[in-house]
């Protein structure tokens, strides 16, 4: 017994050994250029902060912006889930304003005091500047990460984590995990999963390339209901079967073939839908020929919401000149009344003259 003994005493003294050596190196500031090179991954130290800050803090409330679309609420809903699994002691939340109809299928936020947000970190997804992020408390958190995808005008965050050439922050979120070998779960896989699928028009955009493929493998691998998922993404009651049907037939063009529609509210009590629906409309005028950019002009009661959308020729920086932004192809903008219509059809017409002009072999 006594041999016996003595092992156990030197096997555990070896242990401590290898413990603290590991530790004394860890914390070397080689060891993290090391690990960076090892890597060959430029944001490794920034997903370090992040990590660290998760388990810094016991309270965390997870931000998107405002209006959300699948890959806001997704990446949202799918933070709080990973990080419930991969810490389960820390109270962890997901906010924003009540969610639209087509989105209601996709999970549940939480409903918070302000008192939570006392010596709480807040992570915001999905927005790219800190004026549309929903139910905004920047002021009452100690402190707030960014994690993103979209083109950088303000980094509001200490800690930003932005990743412009991926096509959603579901992406970014899910590189996080893999890279810093954190647990996926199912749920949480489904709802970065169904963010991805929505925010790449189904892994049709440019941006999807085979890093977001790679990424998007690591979710199904978890086991998703894709069927589930399309199905509530796709059917839509009759009434916006028969706006569609309104659009195709209402769809006027500039011209050089800018292709456009104003949204009116008399058109959306006319069909019975939603702004969302009415505005998702956006995406019928995608395949016209010749019509590189599309727009639709939306009546909202203050002002009129633009959705811009582009192939080949970038529309943000037309967006970027009526209050908006966003991705290259796929943008939002703002004017107040309906005699500005004309100005942003005739600035996205030179656009788009000038680009044929440059590339009559692209389409
Ligand atoms: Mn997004």
């Amino acid at each position: 017994m006594e041999i016996k003994e003595k092992l156990n005493d030197v096997k555990n003294k070896i242990v401590d050994a290898i413990n603290e050596t590991s530790k004394k190196i860890k914390s070397s500031e080689e060891y993290a250029e090391i690990n960076n090179k090892l890597h060959n991954d430029e944001f490794r130290t920034i997903k370090e902060q992040i990590i660290d800050k998760i388990e810094e803090y016991d309270t965390i409330i997870i931000h998107r912006h405002v209006r959300p679309d699948g890959d806001a609420i997704g990446s949202a809903l799918g933070l709080r889930e990973l990080i419930k699994t991969n810490w389960p002691d820390k109270k962890v939340y997901a906010v924003g304003e009540k969610l639209p109809e087509y989105l209601k299928f996709v999970g549940m936020q939480d409903e918070i005091d302000d008192k939570e947000y006392d010596g709480a970190l807040m992570i915001v997804v999905d927005t790219a500047t800190s004026d549309r992020i929903s139910l905004n408390k920047m002021d009452l958190a100690k402190e707030v990460i960014k994690i993103d995808h979209h083109i950088v005008t303000d980094n509001y965050g200490s800690i930003n984590l932005v990743r412009e050439n991926y096509g959603s922050c579901s992406l970014v979120i899910t590189e996080l995990c893999d890279s810093m070998k954190l647990k996926i779960s199912a749920s949480a896989a489904r709802y970065l999963y169904l963010a991805v699928v929505t925010d790449t028009g189904r892994f049709k955009y440019k941006e999807v390339d085979g890093t977001a493929l790679r990424l998007a493998s690591i979710l199904l691998d978890k086991g998703i209901d894709t069927e589930e998922i399309f199905s509530n993404l796709y059917s839509k009651d009759k009434e916006t079967y028969r706006l569609q049907a309104y659009v195709f037939q209402n769809i006027k063009y500039s011209e050089n073939g800018v292709a456009y529609m104003f949204m009116t509210k008399r058109i959306m009590k006319r069909f019975k839908v939603n702004l969302e629906d009415a505005s998702n409309c956006v995406n019928l005028m995608d395949s016209i020929k010749g019509s590189l950019i599309w727009i639709m002009f939306i009546e909202h009661d203050d002002e009129i919401r633009i959705r811009f959308r582009s192939r080949f020729v970038p529309c943000v920086g037309i967006a970027s000149k009526f209050y908006g932004g966003g991705h290259e192809n796929a943008a939002g903008g703002r004017i107040l009344n309906k005699k500005e219509i004309k100005k942003v059809i005739l600035e996205a017409d030179q656009v788009l003259k000038e680009y044929k002009a440059n590339n009559e072999d692209k389409f």
